[in-house]
């Protein structure tokens, strides 16, 4: 039977199939090749509750992965779904565009969720905002809640697709899926003052079926989340550079002191600023 694993904790899974959920233990092949199965694995299961009073139900064979990602370990990702909040914690778009390059290099589509809106009271956070929208990003605003139509149109884009939530703690991922799913009643925190930072609630990864056999894993804050970018890679993939690169005089512009360069001379200056700052952090780290 053909399945996708939905859960995964200790050497044990949760695979769900057309005939429903199982747990089940990897075969012995598996540890002995090094291949340690994760959540967006498509699997073969094998049901076999004969064995003492245990459902030993086995996973005996992996698909090929479309991508895969070691921290967190999950694979076969189609969206990235990004939660953001304009305040508590600060709009933090250095963050956001790293998040969203990262992804666009694995060829994964983000999709934006702008939260806490309902409590900002700054414009520039406003024309942030519309900034993304500029690039032609799908955006959603979060305001505790957002209306039917919205949420129509984000289980439209998700529909049948495999997501994974992200964002620092605190941002409001959970509040967020438990506002689309009403049923997932996720543990939600408030966020801690003191530290200016919100409390980890969310503590293992498992997919979530929303409607229409559209999962979404609620992931832990970024900084669980390894982030491995090279140089090259982020002056063809940063935001929106692959459609401008082509257009610096050279081929292999990273667009910091080049002549000639599109990108330096187009892209908005909040957005560049970024692009250097992830640079900098880049070369720091060799
Ligand atoms: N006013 C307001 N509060 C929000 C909004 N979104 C989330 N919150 C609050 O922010 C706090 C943190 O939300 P969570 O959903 O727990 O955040 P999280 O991103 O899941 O956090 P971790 O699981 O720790 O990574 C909670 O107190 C939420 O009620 C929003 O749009 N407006
Ligand atoms: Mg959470
Ligand atoms: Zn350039």
């Amino acid at each position: 039977m053909i399945g996708l694993i939905i859960y995964s904790s200790g050497g044990n899974y949760r695979v769900k199939t057309d005939q429903g959920i199982f747990k089940c233990k990897p075969i012995g092949l598996f540890r002995k090749n090094n291949i340690e199965l994760v959540v967006g694995d498509k699997v073969n299961i094998k049901i076999d509750q004969t064995i003492g009073q245990e459902n030993l139900n086995t996973i005996n064979k992996l698909y090929e992965r479309k991508n895969e990602f070691i921290r967190p370990r999950i694979s076969n990702i189609d969206y990235v779904i990004i939660v953001t909040s304009v305040v508590e914690p600060y709009f933090n778009h250095f963050y956001l565009n790293k998040v969203i390059s990262f992804f666009q290099i694995k060829k994964i589509k983000p999709i934006l969720i702008f939260t806490k809106v309902d409590l900002n009271k700054n414009q520039k956070n406003l024309d942030l905002i519309n900034k993304y929208k500029k690039l032609n990003y799908e955006i959603f605003i979060f305001k505790n809640y957002i209306d039917l139509k919205e949420r129509e149109r984000f289980l439209n884009l998700i529909e049948n697709k495999f997501s994974i939530l992200t964002g620092q703690s605190g941002v409001g991922k959970s509040t967020f899926l438990n506002f689309i799913d009403q049923n997932l009643k996720l543990k939600t925190a408030q966020i801690s003052f003191a530290l200016n930072r919100g409390k980890h609630t969310t503590r293992h990864y498992e997919a979530f079926e929303i409607i229409n056999n559209s999962f979404i894993v609620d992931s832990p804050g970024f900084s669980s989340f390894k982030i491995d970018l090279e140089v090259n890679q982020i002056a063809k993939n940063f935001l929106n550079f692959s459609k401008l690169f082509n257009k610096c005089e050279f081929k292999d512009c990273i667009h910091l002191n080049e002549s000639n360069c599109y990108i330096k001379k187009t892209v908005d200056l909040i957005f560049y600023n970024d692009y250097l700052k992830l640079i900098k952090e880049l070369k720091e780290k060799y």
